[in-house]
């Protein structure tokens, strides 16, 4: 594997599934991954002491999955000043809401870049986490915008498709 660069944490072995849809964008972009499960309430010593070895170790972004009141990307954000993406998991009783705004409404001076709710929201973390670092490399730029040429024409072709409906 690449060197890791990003760092994809989530509070359980139960966001998995939502968060697998980051690691296989990271996948298919080449990018170097160190994956946890971490928790803000569950096991706040060894959030901290990961956190603390975050850029000894190399890592240069962090993605954060978390649900129901979802400390996790907050509390990475307040202890580090790279940059922390966030994604709300969804759930069961709220349907994601209450992770989209604990998640989201951070206070002034403390960013997490939140983005939606489930398994979009993972894609897009990875996708913005490329995005990023593709600001000094080239080759991921030019990756990016194959890609999403791939997305254009993906609807184009849905467009061509549904013109004979
Ligand atoms: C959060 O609590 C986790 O991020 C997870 O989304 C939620 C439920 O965790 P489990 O009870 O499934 O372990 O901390």
């Amino acid at each position: 594997m690449n060197k890791k660069i990003v760092a994809v944490i989530m509070g359980s072995d139960s966001d998995l599934s939502t968060m697998k849809a980051a690691v296989d964008v990271l996948k298919k972009f080449g990018i170097g991954y160190d994956i946890k499960i971490l928790s803000a309430h569950r096991t706040p010593k060894d959030l901290d002491l990961y956190i603390n070895k975050v850029t000894a170790k190399g890592l240069k972004i962090i993605i954060a999955g978390a649900g129901g009141a979802a400390h996790l990307a907050g509390v990475i954000a307040s202890k580090t000043t790279l940059p922390v993406i966030g994604v709300p998991i969804e759930t069961k009783s709220l349907k994601g809401l209450d992770s989209l705004l604990s998640t989201v409404q951070m206070p002034s001076g403390v960013p997490v870049a939140t983005m939606a709710i489930g398994s979009t929201g993972a894609k897009n973390a990875a996708l913005f986490a490329v995005e990023i670092l593709a600001l000094n490399n080239e080759a991921l730029k030019k990756k990016m915008r194959h890609y999403r040429d791939s997305e254009t024409k993906r609807v184009i072709l849905k467009n061509l498709k549904i013109s004979s409906f």
